[in-house]
């Protein structure tokens, strides 16, 4: 018998990619796509199976994580080994101006699915998996951040997660359920949200290159991250859900970058050569003909900033055997070249 996943998120960058690991493993992958005006599928499209092809192994259903109802029904009706919770109002920014809606998806949409396990009588057979973050760090600064560093979370998004990574442990601890929370610092790819600080750099740098953009502007520049690739942190989440006991994972590259440098290594990388100039709001980069390319706009400013996030992951290293493949330089060149490879400029 194949095993069943469902993965919830599914139609967004870390579970497009989950997706294809685990057809690729050979399970069958039930996806939560969400009701939308415009299409949502883009990043799965290439792995979509007809309704009508026998012994599919990628389905997609209807639901939402804000509705008990659907995703009650659906655990029930797939009674999945293993359920993957990517599923997130994800972006920090848009968590100050939609709180409330971020609180409802991000930290009840754990709890929906875990009572949803216990409802069904699921707590013996279905394994869960919550992608929680780095944010949880927020403003504890003390780097490099692991399993056992304060959280502190610095947003409306940083602290839902939070509700949702202690659920995730109540709900081990109190029904014994196999639940296990990855602490995922920031990973990026080709299939990134735009408005993500690199993609929107990436996007934004090849239209200047190409004389379809004249300027970027950003927020804070010197905020620093550590930046992996989304294709090697899906692995990850799989290998958390392989363990014999459920436990809670750093998932991190270990080494840290400005988003300056981001913009520099982007630039490098299109052979632009890059003038900075100015400092705070008006810090500028400016190009070989004297040109303006990259300013600052306070409205990218958040009410609060994270402004360190490095991460320690030994113990994923140890006891999941995870390693990351993909350095800073191979992400950024799979970024633009992707970036060419979409756009006819
Ligand atoms: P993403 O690209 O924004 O994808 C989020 C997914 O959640 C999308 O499929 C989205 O659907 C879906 N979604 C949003 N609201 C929903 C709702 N109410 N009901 C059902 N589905 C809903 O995010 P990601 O980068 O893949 O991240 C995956 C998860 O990891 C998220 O929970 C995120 O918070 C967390 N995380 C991400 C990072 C990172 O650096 N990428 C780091 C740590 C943790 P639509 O496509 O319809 O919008
Ligand atoms: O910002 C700064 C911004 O929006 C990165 C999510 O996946 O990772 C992500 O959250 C940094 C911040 O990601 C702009 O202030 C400057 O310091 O790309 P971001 P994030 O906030 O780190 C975590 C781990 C998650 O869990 C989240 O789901 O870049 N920054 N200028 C900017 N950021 C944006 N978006 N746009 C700017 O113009």
């Amino acid at each position: 018998m194949k095993k069943k996943a469902l993965i919830f998120g599914v139609t967004g960058q870390d579970g497009s990619y989950l997706a294809e690991l685990l057809i690729k493993k050979r399970y069958v992958v039930h996806g939560v796509k969400r009701r939308s005006s415009s299409i949502n599928t883009g990043r799965i499209d290439h792995i979509y199976q007809d309704p009508h092809i026998k012994n599919r192994n990628f389905i997609l259903h209807y639901g939402d994580i804000t509705d008990s109802l659907s995703v009650t029904r659906l655990i029930n009706q797939i009674k999945p080994d293993e359920i993957y919770n990517l599923a997130a109002q994800s972006h920090v920014q848009v968590s100050f101006e939609s709180p409330e809606y971020t609180a409802n998806a991000d930290a009840l949409g754990a709890l929906r699915i875990l009572e949803a396990i216990r409802f069904n009588n699921l707590e013996k057979k279905t394994k869960f998996y919550q992608a929680g973050t780095s944010e949880l760090y927020g403003l504890n600064e003390k780097t490099p951040q692991n399993e056992n560093s304060h959280f502190h979370p610095a947003s409306p998004y940083g602290v839902a997660k939070l509700y949702a990574h202690w659920i995730t442990i109540n709900y081990r601890e109190a029904y014994k359920i196999f639940a296990s929370n990855g602490i995922l610092f920031n990973h990026e790819s080709p299939r990134r949200g735009e408005t993500f600080v690199t993609q929107k750099i990436v996007q934004a740098m090849c239209k200047i290159k190409m004389k379809k953009q004249k300027i970027l502007y950003l927020g804070n520049l010197y905020s620093k991250r550590d930046w992996g690739h989304a294709k090697d942190f899906v692995k990850a989440m799989w290998l958390i859900l392989q363990q014999k006991k459920p436990n809670d994972f750093v998932i991190s590259t270990g080494k840290q970058t400005t988003v300056k440098n981001f913009v520099n290594l982007v630039a490098s990388h299109l052979k632009m050569k890059l003038k900075w100039k100015g400092k705070g709001i008006k810090e500028k980069a400016i190009d070989e003909n004297g040109k303006v390319i990259v300013a600052c706009d306070k409205a990218y400013y958040r009410p609060l900033e994270v402004n360190s996030l490095l991460g320690d992951s030994k113990k994923a290293r140890r006891a999941l055997g995870w390693k990351p493949q993909v350095k800073i330089n191979e992400l950024v060149s799979d970024m633009v070249n992707m970036e060419f490879k979409r756009n006819s400029y």
